[in-house]
């Protein structure tokens, strides 16, 4: 088959022009929003109070009542839901509508313990469509794009979510799901594929895969990947561009809520537009609960404004990152959240320092000799926490210099981050690719008090 240029690809170059795929939506007034908002949440906590004993009993004792709510700061009022809510109430307890009445189901299977099950009406599928849509055409996909999707299918919302989105927006959807990573090459080549959706580890599992095989896919038809479901630094982000020859957006969102589209950048990639008239957005101290000014680091909090399955009262999502409403060049009005640097969960505290792996990723990449794959293994000795990292040669990296490059990467660490670590420096190959979230941390502490 012949080279294929990027400016060859059937797109229309007037449904490129197209900036927004719901101008209304997108660009509305913050007052409107604001209106829009106050109306749905009403309409959402009388959807909990009605019909989820959980949230009925948690509203009564902070004396809400739904009729109660005059504006958005009433929000502070509502009691919050955690994840565990929806595990001890496994598995449809927290679900205001009776499993008869929903069209899927999807879960997530939790390390311990019960899987959290999340349920979705016809109309919420319909939602969920139209926000992935939405964000999809918001990270630059259209209409007639081939959409190489290597999301999970499954119960995890990655598949299927993209799927449906990318369906919505009139594209043409290669359902690939992860793994075969020759074949996802050899397809993404033969379809030309212009967007290529994954996680951002297995997106550079595929580069890895094909720059051994041979094949360029810097010169491939594909120009924009949507990339999330889990943590990845702004280093990352270089390091997948240089390698795959495309754009890479980021895409938010989790299944408590949603599944992907929750939020997602647009062309500007200086924060995600989260979409709000469909979501409230808050950043809280993860330790006393308040909400923080906008711009502070702390825990997003997230309230669905028209979900009906499953509606969450200001959802704690664990994730860590900033709010900013200050207008967009791209001139869409709704809010971004800034980069999610980790989960509260992830959080390692090393000698005091609190530590995000996302931060050592950011070191690591892009240091001579060494690849963009790494494991941080946490041990404990004696009455301390201990962290080795063990990061990846280069291909070609004599084994004789490993230990010097060792030593280069400790420095550093310590002179960025200002922890001290143990690195070993390993073969080609040797820490395991992800087909879909990358296993960051191996904690090998004692469980229990
Ligand atoms: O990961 C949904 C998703 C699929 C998002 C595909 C984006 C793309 P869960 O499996 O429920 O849902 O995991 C949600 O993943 O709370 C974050 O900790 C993390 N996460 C998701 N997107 C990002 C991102 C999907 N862009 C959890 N950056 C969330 C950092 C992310 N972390």
């Amino acid at each position: 088959m012949g080279a294929i240029t990027k400016a060859e690809i059937g797109i229309g170059a007037a449904s490129r022009a197209n900036r927004y795929l719901d101008p209304a939506a997108e660009t509305m007034p913050r007052d409107q929003l604001a209106a829009l908002q106050l109306a749905r949440l009403r309409d959402t906590v009388r959807n909990a109070y009605d019909h989820v004993p959980t949230h009925r009993a948690r509203l009564d004792a902070a004396r809400v009542r739904p009729d109660d709510l005059q504006s958005l700061a009433d929000l502070r009022r509502l009691p919050f839901t955690v994840k565990s809510d929806l595990r001890d109430h496994y598995p449809f307890g927290m679900f205001a509508r009776p499993c008869h009445e929903l069209a899927r189901l999807h879960a997530s299977s939790g390390t311990t313990g019960k899987p959290t099950v999340v349920g979705y009406t016809r109309q919420d599928i319909d939602t969920w469509a139209d926000l992935m849509a939405r964000s999809l055409h918001c990270a630059g996909a259209r209409q007639g794009d081939v959409v190489h999707n290597a999301y999970g299918y499954g119960l995890f919302t990655g598949g299927l979510g993209a799927h449906y989105g990318a369906e919505r927006l009139g594209a043409v959807v290669v359902p690939m799901s992860g793994g075969s990573t020759e074949r996802q090459i050899a397809l993404i080549m033969d379809f030309r594929a212009r967007v290529l959706c994954a996680t951002p580890s297995y997106a550079l599992a595929i580069a890895e895969v094909a720059e051994a095989q041979g094949v360029d896919l810097r010169a491939s038809s594909l120009e924009i990947g949507l990339f999330g479901a889990e943590p990845w630094s702004q280093a990352m982000r270089g390091e997948i561009e240089d390698r795959l020859g495309l754009k890479a957006v980021d895409i938010y969102g989790l299944s408590e809520i949603m599944g992907p589209g929750v939020a997602c950048e647009c062309e500007c990639r200086n924060g995600l537009h989260g979409w709000e008239d469909h979501f409230l957005f808050e950043v809280i101290d993860p330790d006393s609960g308040h909400a923080l000014p906008e711009g502070e680091a702390g825990e997003l909090v997230i309230t669905t404004l028209t979900k009906q399955a499953l509606p969450m009262l200001r959802y704690r999502t664990r994730d860590i990152t900033r709010l900013t409403s200050a207008p967009c060049d791209c001139g869409r009005t709704h809010q971004r959240i800034l980069r999610i640097t980790g989960r509260n969960d992830d959080m390692l505290i090393i000698r005091g320092v609190n530590v995000y792996p996302s931060q050592i990723e950011a070191v690591l990449i892009g240091r001579p000799s060494i690849a963009p794959h790494y494991q941080l293994v946490v041990q404990r000795q004696g009455s301390l926490d201990q962290v080795s990292i063990e990061v990846e040669a280069q291909p070609g990296v004599p084994g004789e210099s490993f230990e010097a490059i060792a030593h280069d990467v400790a420095h550093y660490i310590k002179s960025m981050i200002g922890i001290s670590t143990d690195v070993l420096v390993q073969a080609p190959g040797t820490i395991p690719r992800s087909q879909g979230k990358a296993v960051r941390v191996r904690d090998l502490r004692p469980k229990g008090p």
